[in-house]
């Protein structure tokens, strides 16, 4: 009979095999490749409970390599997770179960993050690092004390997002991070070296990591290599030398067996090697037992920390900030300095109206941790005071990302997956192109993130179109559960804050103008008006023939057609719609009403068309952009490509 520990192992490798097979699809060779390695972390090193794999102050455990996810799975089950039963891991990748393809946040207990889209796991890992370290620095070692376990194969380390979150990693010394590289030399086209040949370890040295390399198939060596990386004063990588398909007969180590299904024969001859003599799903007592008693290893450490907890002066600040509420003043700076600008009705670019707001907002919401892609300046996202965050106190509200924009946007969503914390930061529009896997991700898995983006149009100017958004706004609101707000002036920038804050369940993205604006909220409204999504901003004086609608920049220049409508006798009325996914979100009436049936229709976006026919029908005008922009001064390029006024209202007469 095998060893206790390796026949623990070939737990997983046996479930991954039998699910893999039942599903006719799926990965079993990472799978057991890595069960050495993850049951040494499971066994004596992860900080983990299985009766309660949420709590707090556990370890946090990211399978970068996402195809492996039956790896996860087995951990979660072999450990004991309740939800995960032996019928989920039979309905492996079958609809509604909780044991899809790739391992989804929110399907499954246990699951900390979605990974499939290689490389982002790892790099969301660092936000949560991030969060752990901060997290610390305000309630002590006694409700935060715990570390980051990824693993990542050949694909996560070749995709470029990697170097920007291990470059963050070491320059944030988070040595409470430690990767397991899957160095099994295979990935789906062959040997890894067929596309690869860099030096892993040297990499990661170079960018501030402790290296060191291991037999994955050895298990004191392994927990020798763990132990290590726990003693590291930076973030540590283990490369893990394995065999792809460990103990899978004929396919081990063979290259071509990252995906591929094994047939019965194969799994026979698998069982027979590995000393398996059990059925399918069916794992004996004396595999069983040991894993449910690693599946309880942490409850000690669990009850004395809830202890802790209790003890805790900052234990109902904790537990709101952790929860995610928002402290119960959160907004009154913020109603009162809108309350001011209906009064003042300041004009500037909506990326200073945003600057104010977070003003009123950060000293107020102590879990907002800001920062920028190196655009601090001109996102206009950082408030006095913040402190920069760094080792080694972590302290600091404001991160000094760098000019990486994938890896902030996946950090910002390991910094909100981990808790404690409401992750914003900017860079300019145009570029949310390099951070839009993120914000794709962090809109599926549901995380609080806030994205500034400003420079959110022509507006941008003499930098010319390299810079220009102008397909951005409208690919950004077709993905999911995103917001995408586009405020008008300083009252909506202050109003999409709050909605954005506000929302528990997914991502917000800002588009701001670089470009000064004109007040377009000049009545009280008393109420939040952009909360509608979209709504009327002014009605026409004359029986209303046209409607306006615009977002941002452009809500002024509908205002101003409006004038020039009415003053020939037209009348019109004008729509802003700083939120779509809001206004969706509206009962019909309500949507029906703020539309309209005027006799025209008519948008200006200084963007696409894409999209707008939601609100001005198939056949409505629209006055924006189909091309992209140029090198020039703003106002004259809004001059140049027609996005004015007079365009507008001309619009509008040729359809009356
Ligand atoms: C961004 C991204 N590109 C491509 C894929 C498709 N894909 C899944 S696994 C894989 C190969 C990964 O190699 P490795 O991480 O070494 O896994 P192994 O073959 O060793 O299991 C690829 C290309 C993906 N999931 N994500
Ligand atoms: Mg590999």
């Amino acid at each position: 009979m095998p060893a206790p520990l390796q026949m623990m192992a070939n737990a997983i490798r046996v479930l991954s095999m039998d699910a893999v097979h039942r599903a006719k699809s799926g990965h079993q060779g990472m799978p057991m490749g890595m069960a050495d390695v993850a049951t040494v972390l499971f066994t004596k090193f992860l900080k983990y409970d299985a009766s309660r794999p949420d709590w707090p102050d556990r370890d946090r455990f990211v399978l970068s390599a996402g195809h492996g996810s039956m790896l996860l799975y087995s951990l979660l089950h072999l450990t004991g997770v309740k939800a995960v039963t032996m019928e989920q891991i039979e309905n492996f990748r079958q609809l509604g179960s909780n044991t899809p393809g790739h391992p989804e946040y929110g399907h499954t207990p246990g699951v900390e993050t979605t990974t499939g889209p290689l490389g982002q796991g790892l790099a969301t890992a660092v936000g949560m690092a991030m969060a752990e370290r901060h997290v610390n620095a305000r309630f002590g070692d006694a409700l935060v004390d715990h570390r980051t376990w990824v693993v990542a194969g050949d694909g996560c380390l070749m995709e470029g997002v990697s170097h920007e979150a291990i470059s963050l990693a070491g320059r944030f010394r988070l040595n409470r991070l430690t990767v397991l590289f899957d160095d099994n030399n295979t990935t789906i086209d062959g040997e890894a070296t067929i596309a690869e040949t860099g030096d892993q370890l040297a990499r990661f040295k170079a960018a501030g990591w402790a290296v060191k390399a291991v037999d994955g198939h050895d298990f004191a060596r392994i927990a020798a290599a763990l132990r290590w990386a726990t003693r590291q004063d930076r973030p540590s990588l283990i490369a893990c030398k394995t065999r792809i398909s460990k103990g899978g007969g004929r396919k081990e180590g063979d290259p071509h067996s990252h995906g591929y299904t094994l047939f019965d024969d194969e799994i026979a001859e698998a069982r027979a090697a590995m000393g398996w003599p059990h059925e399918a799903f069916t794992v004996p007592d004396e595999a069983l037992k040991p894993w449910r008693a690693a599946g309880r290893r942490g409850a000690k450490a669990r009850k004395a920390w809830e202890a802790a907890l209790a003890a805790s002066p900052k234990r109902a600040e904790f537990d709101r900030a952790m929860a995610g509420d928002l402290p119960a003043d959160a907004f009154a700076a913020l109603e009162a300095h809108i309350a001011k600008a209906e009064a003042e009705r300041p004009a500037a670019a909506t990326r200073q109206h945003s600057g104010a707001a977070l003003a009123e907002l950060v000293p107020h919401i102590p879990e907002m941790v800001g920062g920028s892609a190196d655009l601090t300046g001109s996102n206009n996202t950082i408030v006095k005071g913040m402190g920069t965050f760094d080792a080694p106190d972590y302290a600091g509200r404001y991160v000094h990302y760098g000019v990486r924009e994938f890896g902030m946007a996946a950090a910002m969503n390991g910094l909100a997956l981990h808790g404690g914390v409401i992750p914003y930061s900017g860079t300019f529009l145009v570029f949310s192109d390099y951070s839009r896997p993120a914000i794709r991700l962090g809109a599926l898995m549901g995380a609080r993130v806030i994205h500034v983006m400003t420079h959110d149009s022509i507006g941008v100017g003499e930098d010319g179109p390299t810079h220009q958004p102008v397909e951005q706004v409208a690919s950004l609101r077709a993905i999911p559960n995103l917001f995408v707000f586009r405020p008008a002036d300083a009252v909506e920038a202050s109003e999409c804050w709050r909605l954005a804050l506000e929302r528990k369940a997914g991502p917000s993205l800002m588009a701001l103008s670089r470009q000064k604006v004109p007040a377009v909220r000049t009545a009280v409204a008393g109420e939040n008006l952009s909360a509608r999504g979209a709504y009327q901003l002014a009605g026409a004086s004359l029986p209303a023939q046209v409607t306006i609608f615009a977002s941002g920049s452009e809500v002024s220049v509908a205002m101003a057609a409006r004038e020039r409508l009415e003053a020939d006798g037209v009348g019109a009325r004008v729509v802003s719609t700083p939120c779509w996914e809001l206004f969706e979100a509206q009962p019909a009436d309500y949507q029906a009403a703020v539309i309209g049936e005027t006799e025209v229709r008519v948008a200006v976006e200084a963007g696409v068309r894409m999209g707008w026919e939601r609100f001005i029908g198939a056949d409505g005008a629209f006055v924006g952009m189909t091309g992209f922009g140029a090198s020039a001064p703003a106002e004259v390029l809004y001059q140049h490509f027609g996005i004015n006024a007079e365009a507008v209202a001309a619009a509008a007469k040729a359809g009356l």
